[in-house]
């Protein structure tokens, strides 16, 4: 199997509406592995390196004010083709057009509150797991099912 690595955020709304274990299960009974997490509040200056690629978009400071207004929980998933696939999970950017089944589709409504986070491809992922975790936060291990869901 092809493994890769992507980073996944559940934003304040989704910590404050209890939504991190609903989000966790989705990953996790996709057959992803759970490598990295961490729950934190991330600085303004932190949220506006993590989103910089938007700095010239007009949500920008509104976006990085609501990041960094409580608690974010941050993980890393493994799997094949996890990067693409977190992002299925995940659903459209805006609620409204995101699919039912997904994660913004059955859980959010507003684009200024759509819960969750994923990496767009496999630079952005390297450079946010970068951002968030250091090496050693990151776990590698062979997962009981890794045979059954891989065969
Ligand atoms: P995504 O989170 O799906 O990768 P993005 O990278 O284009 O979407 O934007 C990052 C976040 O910015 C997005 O999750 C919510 C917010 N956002 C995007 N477009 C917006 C808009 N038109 N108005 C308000 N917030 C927006
Ligand atoms: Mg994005």
């Amino acid at each position: 199997a092809e493994m890769e690595r992507t980073f996944i955020a559940i934003k304040p709304d989704g910590v404050q509406r209890g939504l991190i274990s609903e989000i966790i299960s989705r990953f996790e009974q996709k057959g992803f592995k759970l490598v990295a997490i961490k729950i934190v509040v991330p600085s303004k200056d932190f949220a506006k390196k993590h989103y910089h690629d938007l700095k010239e978009r007009p949500f920008f400071n509104g976006l990085c004010d609501f990041l960094s207004s409580g608690p974010v929980f941050a993980m890393v998933w493994e799997g094949e083709g996890v990067i693409k696939y977190g992002r299925k999970l995940i659903g459209a950017t805006d609620p409204q057009k995101s699919e039912p089944g997904t994660i913004r589709g059955d859980l959010a409504v507003v684009v200024g509150r759509n819960i969750i986070h994923g990496s767009d491809g496999p630079e952005t992922a390297k450079d946010e797991i970068g951002l968030w975790f250091k090496p050693e936060e990151l776990v590698s291990y062979t997962s009981n099912a890794e045979k059954w869901v891989y065969g």
